[in-house]
């Protein structure tokens, strides 16, 4: 029986000429993105269908390069170096949808290289799948439109839906791909004003990965939908559209940090809890600020790392706050998510 996945992926590249010229693709560059209203389950696990719309920002420079050459055996380098079993299946089980698809047996050697400070925490599978994909495309001369590859690259992995356009800083994903985004003209200033900074806190492997807690999180809600993911659920879907309306960058800002804080009580519901005791010291950080009129905002992902949110006028005040308040007491490092 022909898999899901691989029917997907069949039907995205119906009828596709492909070329067998090439002996190389293309270096292929996607960035990584961090989701301002979050993707947390799915509504299906094998074709990573979301439980939710979310709303992503892309990074302008950090993200991961691949490129996909002939080989005599398959095989993934990464970062220089050859990668585990585990990751080389979940590479090799997606690039063997399209061989499926396309009906060609030759052996690929995958070159993938993540411009991401190494074991940062922030080496995402989407910015990997995105460009995997971009990899593949171009390898196999598809030209593909940026809605068929992201349906493909969120086959591989969910976010990586929101990482393939080039030219858009903002992504939505609802349903089957993600599409550029732009916000409305009551909202366009604060998103253009809008800069991150990366608070970089945790050096080691999680010991959750998403997608297992993912899982977890889901099952627990089929036993008992009155808890704590459903009321993030049902808070998701306004999210999405309220952060559209926002009128102040203050409801903007609360909306992007209070859809994070629900979803990790949601997480921290099922037995896991990705933060750590300076993620909670940058939380009050974030807190204390606001208190005295800087308004910044967090969002973190599956993991301990804090992503800061504020306006590009409040950079430098921001700056000198960090550098007495946090910089001189805890050790962490900060990156800016976007290059001037
Ligand atoms: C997001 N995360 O929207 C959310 C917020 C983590 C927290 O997407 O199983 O690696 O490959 O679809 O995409 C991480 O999940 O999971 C993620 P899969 P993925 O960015």
């Amino acid at each position: 029986m022909i898999s899901s996945r691989k029917k997907a992926v069949k039907k995205i590249l119906n009828n596709k000429v492909f070329k067998k010229e090439k002996t190389k693709s293309d270096i292929c560059f996607a960035p990584i993105n961090i989701a301002l209203i979050k993707y947390w389950g799915k509504s299906d696990e094998r074709l990573n269908l979301a439980m939710t719309p979310s709303l992503s920002i892309s990074s302008n420079y950090l993200g991961t390069n691949t490129q996909i050459l002939l080989s005599k055996k398959d095989e993934v380098i990464l970062n220089n170096s050859a990668v585990d079993k585990y990751f080389f299946n979940r590479v090799f089980e997606f690039v063997n949808l399209w061989r499926f698809a396309l009906n060609d047996k030759r052996k690929l050697k995958i070159v993938t290289n993540n411009d991401i400070p190494t074991a940062s925490g922030l080496a995402s599978s989407a910015s990997g799948f995105a460009s995997l994909t971009c990899a593949l495309n171009d390898f196999f001369s598809l030209h593909l439109s940026e809605r068929k590859l992201s349906s493909l690259a969120r086959i591989g992995s969910g976010s990586a839906c929101r990482s393939v356009f080039r030219k858009s800083r903002f992504a939505v994903w609802d349903g089957d791909f993600a599409k550029p985004f732009i916000f409305k003209k009551s909202t366009k200033n604060f998103a253009k004003n809008m800069r991150i900074m990366i608070f970089l806190l945790d050096k080691e492997k999680k010991q959750y990965s998403s997608r297992e807690a993912m899982k977890k999180t889901k099952n627990a809600w089929l036993k008992n939908k009155n808890n704590c993911y459903n009321k993030w659920l049902l808070q998701s879907k306004k999210d999405i559209l309220n952060i559209q309306k926002a009128k102040t960058w203050q409801i903007f800002g609360s909306i992007i940090e209070n859809n994070s804080l629900l979803m990790h009580k949601a997480i921290r519901e099922i037995g896991i809890d990705y933060f750590n005791k300076k993620t909670k010291k940058i939380l009050d950080f974030v807190g204390n600020c606001r208190k005295i009129g800087l308004f910044i905002y967090a969002t973190i992902d599956a993991g301990a790392n804090v992503a800061v949110i504020y306006q590009k006028q409040d950079e430098s005040c921001l700056k000198k706050i960090i550098k007495n308040e946090i910089q001189k007491k805890l050790d962490v490092k900060i990156l800016d998510f976007e290059k001037k």
